[in-house]
């Protein structure tokens, strides 16, 4: 009893003094495999059942004891540290400090897709991607635009060299990935960067941004289509601002129509922007074309769906008054600081 009791006090005096690496000699010192304890306890097997029973106990709480005490020093040792650590790393917040770079910012065009995101998520729409890189397939056929087709010259085509690929020239594809992976109902976005090889003038881009927009379900009329995206255009500008649906065509919808803005830049009196007609075209949309229906094996005769593709830079400028789509491309620190 004495012997044990003195251990304990020489344990927990070490214990006091230890460091954490001091800590763990303690341990094995007492409670290892050949500890002081460990040792009391194996010499046991020669005793009376009683002295067994007797010192066995005490033994056996020895070694509680010396454990919560380590435990417990590991714990103050550790909580010592990240005091001086924060002492020592202590941040005066108050204080002003000189910064001698100058903040960055998001370029407009991406700034407008994620707003154009937001708008259409709080209309219950989800976000998608597709691939840059299209086949044929993808990008015309099932699409409703077969080989040869006059409508494939309207959107000169970027094609991959020695590959039946090309550069998406909308963002359409992404209607019939969306439509491969899922079964309606469907609202979905899908944004993305678009190629063309066309030239350039103040509203023609050759690489521009696109979002494209899908509905798919039982009962979806062009009045929905009509509904979302004057709703958009509302929210978007946050104001009534002038537009329009034109009656269009295009191969993957039936009934086509585009929708033009009124030009923020002559306020509809006509400029050399609008070509001197008082509005812009922003977007084009319809009723999604029974065949692209077909061509994902969708049931056309139960579902319906709109569909739309938006030119992005085109309702920047509207939004921002830039009276030149090149102004973007250009990495202009000047316009760009604008943002
Ligand atoms: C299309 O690309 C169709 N895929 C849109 C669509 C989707 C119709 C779904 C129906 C259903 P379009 O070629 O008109 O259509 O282009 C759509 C929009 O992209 C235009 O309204 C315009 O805002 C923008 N756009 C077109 N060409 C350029 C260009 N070269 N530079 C900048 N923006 C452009």
């Amino acid at each position: 009893m004495k012997d044990i009791r003195q251990i304990i006090n020489e344990a927990l005096e070490k214990i006091k003094n230890a460091d954490v690496a001091a800590l763990e000699s303690v341990k094995t010192e007492y409670l290892g495999k050949n500890g002081v304890l460990t040792q009391i306890l194996k010499s046991l097997s020669s005793r009376s059942i009683e002295d067994k029973k007797r010192i066995g106990s005490e033994a056996n709480n020895a070694k509680s004891v010396i454990e919560v005490e380590i435990e417990s020093k590991k714990e103050n040792l550790k909580k010592a540290l990240l005091d001086e650590k924060m002492r020592e790393e202590k941040l005066d917040c108050s204080k002003s400090f000189y910064f001698p770079f100058s903040k960055g910012s998001f370029h407009p065009i991406i700034q407008t897709m994620r707003d154009i995101s937001v708008v259409f998520k709080s209309l219950g729409f989800a976000v998608a991607e597709g691939p840059e890189i299209e086949t044929e397939w993808y990008n015309f056929e099932a699409l409703n635009i077969p080989e040869s087709h006059p409508a494939r010259d309207a959107q000169d085509t970027f094609y991959l060299e020695g590959a039946k690929a090309l550069l998406r020239t909308h963002t359409s594809p992404g209607q019939i990935h969306v439509m491969e992976k899922h079964k309606p109902p469907i609202r979905v976005i899908v944004p993305g960067k678009v190629y063309r090889n066309e030239a350039s003038d103040a509203t023609h881009f050759s690489t521009f941004h696109q979002v494209e927009g899908l509905a798919v379900d039982e009962n979806v009329t062009f009045a929905d289509l009509k509904a979302v995206v004057s709703d958009f255009i509302r929210k978007f500008f946050r104001s009534d601002i002038g537009m329009r649906f034109r009656p269009s065509h295009f191969q993957f919808t039936e009934p086509s129509a585009e929708v033009d803005m009124q030009c923020v830049f002559c306020k509809g009196k006509g400029c050399r922007l609008c070509k001197f007609s008082g509005w812009i075209e922003i977007l084009g949309c319809g009723m999604v074309h029974p065949n692209v229906l077909k061509s994902v094996r969708y049931d056309c005769e139960k579902y319906t769906g709109y569909a739309f593709g938006l030119g992005v830079e085109r309702i920047t400028m509207f939004k921002y008054g830039i009276d030149d789509i090149r102004l973007f491309y250009e990495n202009d620190l000047r316009f760009l600081r604008q943002f």
